[in-house]
């Protein structure tokens, strides 16, 4: 039985509204333990309109949960996807406000450009490589709308995977010659090195990631457009901030990224 279309707009509003009001709602799966995967993205589909309807763009996706230090750390062993809309967005070295968030967390992450569409579903790494312009070293900031940071697998993504800001770094590097398996990754924290982590934590090699996200949304009968920015999945566990922190994600060969929070 999937999910009724009165229970999808229901959970998309709660959502929503918890974002824009910047408070925690309860794991929807608590009210709905029907809700399977599809019913989940059917949600994360009509928050995804919700958002168009005020007229922000969609600039991109982002994989979650491809990671085991990830998957360890959040309970739940499938990657995910989600969208990134052009309010996501935060430039190299910006400000973000944690008025704004509820309990915000940042994970070192590698971006994608990409410069052809693509579409499933048997996209691999190599079609990827080929469709990506440029990467880029990112930081994601993820902000679970679930009391504690707590949910399962249809809860996440129908909260969107959790996406709430990403900053990408400024050097553009283009995949030729890059190795992306051992390209290393440092996340600090006020100077601190907190977490580090190589490409190959994410599903082998972060470009599979990204062709596992074609190959879901061909699941879905959507495709991956041109100008896409792609973010692949955390390397590495997410760390909590707080006003004051500065953080910075260092990667070998792309280049560096960092935001501050007040
Ligand atoms: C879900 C989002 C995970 C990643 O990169 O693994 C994610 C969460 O942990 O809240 O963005
Ligand atoms: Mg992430």
């Amino acid at each position: 039985m999937t999910l009724e279309q009165n229970v999808v707009e229901q959970c998309a509003q709660l959502l929503y509204a918890a974002e824009q009001e910047v408070r925690e709602v309860p794991r929807i799966t608590d009210d709905h333990p029907q809700m399977n995967v599809a019913d989940a993205y059917r949600i994360q589909e009509r928050l995804r309109e919700l958002k168009q309807a005020q007229g922000l763009r969609i600039v991109g996706m982002k994989m979650g949960l491809t990671s085991h230090a990830k998957m360890q750390q959040m309970g739940v062993d499938t990657p995910i996807y989600g969208f990134l809309a052009e309010d996501n967005a935060v430039p190299d070295g910006g400000v973000v406000e944690v008025k704004h968030l509820i309990h915000p967390k940042v994970e070192a992450e590698i971006a994608f450009v990409m410069r052809e569409p693509l579409s499933g579903p048997d996209c691999d790494a190599a079609k990827v490589l080929a469709a990506t312009d440029f990467v880029l070293a990112a930081i994601e900031l993820i902000d679970s709308r679930y009391e504690n940071f707590r949910f399962d697998l249809p809860s996440v993504i129908a909260d969107n995977t959790s996406a709430s800001r990403y900053v990408l770094g400024s050097r553009a590097t283009a995949v030729a010659g890059l190795d992306l398996e051992t390209l290393g990754v440092v996340l600090e924290r006020n100077g601190q090195v907190v977490e580090v982590g190589a490409g190959a934590a994410v599903l082998g090699n972060p470009a599979q990631a990204v062709a596992m996200l074609v190959n879901m949304l061909a699941a879905r009968g959507q495709t991956l457009p041109a100008g896409s920015v792609v973010l692949s999945g955390a390397i590495t566990a997410a760390i909590p901030v707080a006003a004051g922190d500065n953080v910075q994600v260092r990667a070998d060969g792309i280049g560096t990224v960092s935001m501050r929070f007040v």
